[in-house]
């Protein structure tokens, strides 16, 4: 039998309709062969980290159940990225239509030069750990630490879960 792994992926747009984008990017992930979702946050909406001269962002946490290993699931999300319109520019933390992150690959720690698993920015960032906490809050990071008391220590920087009416 082929071996299962649930990965957490962060989804963050800020660029032509946020909201379409994230809910696009979900579908998409949900067609990914050798995946199933198994969970999808609410949308929140948050504060632009780094550059301020751009949109607040669109931010969402999806887990899914998936055979391939973690270099093909990036192909995968990085395929999708790029179908939704990504441009790579130079500006770092830069407005962007679809950003799909890896935060976490079962109990796996990562380190190549594609991937970098434990996400590198995923214990400091609101908008990561919230909707997290949301949809798994008795996960653990490979180091043990828990993700429902890093979210509850986190400052929040206005982050606001949307309702589906809003
Ligand atoms: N890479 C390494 N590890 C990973 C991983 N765990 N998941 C490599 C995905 N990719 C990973 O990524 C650059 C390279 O990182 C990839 O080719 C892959 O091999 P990228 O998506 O092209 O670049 P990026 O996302 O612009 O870079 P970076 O530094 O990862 O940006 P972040 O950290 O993703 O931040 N503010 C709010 N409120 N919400 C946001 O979602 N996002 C960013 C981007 C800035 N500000 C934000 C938000
Ligand atoms: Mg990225």
């Amino acid at each position: 039998m082929q071996k299962t792994t649930i990965a957490y992926i962060g989804l963050g747009s800020n660029l032509s309709n946020p909201r379409l984008q994230i809910s696009k990017a979900a579908d998409e992930i949900s067609q990914i062969k050798a995946g199933n979702v198994i969970a999808l946050s609410a949308l929140y909406l948050s504060k632009p980290m780094g550059p301020q001269d751009q949109d607040d962002y669109i931010n969402a946490v999806i887990a899914i159940e998936t055979t391939l290993p973690a270099l093909e699931l990036l192909d995968a999300l990085q395929a999708i990225e790029n179908a939704a319109g990504r441009v790579r520019k130079d500006n770092r933390w830069g407005a962007r239509i679809l950003d799909c992150d890896i935060l976490l690959f079962g109990n796996e720690s990562i380190e190549n030069e594609r991937l970098t698993v434990p996400h590198y920015g995923m214990k400091i960032r609101e908008f990561v750990l919230l909707p997290l906490a949301e949809i798994a809050p008795t996960l653990h990071l490979p180091d043990g630490t828990s993700i429902s008391s890093l979210a509850s220590e986190i400052n929040s920087n206005g982050i606001v879960k949307l309702s589906l009416l809003k």
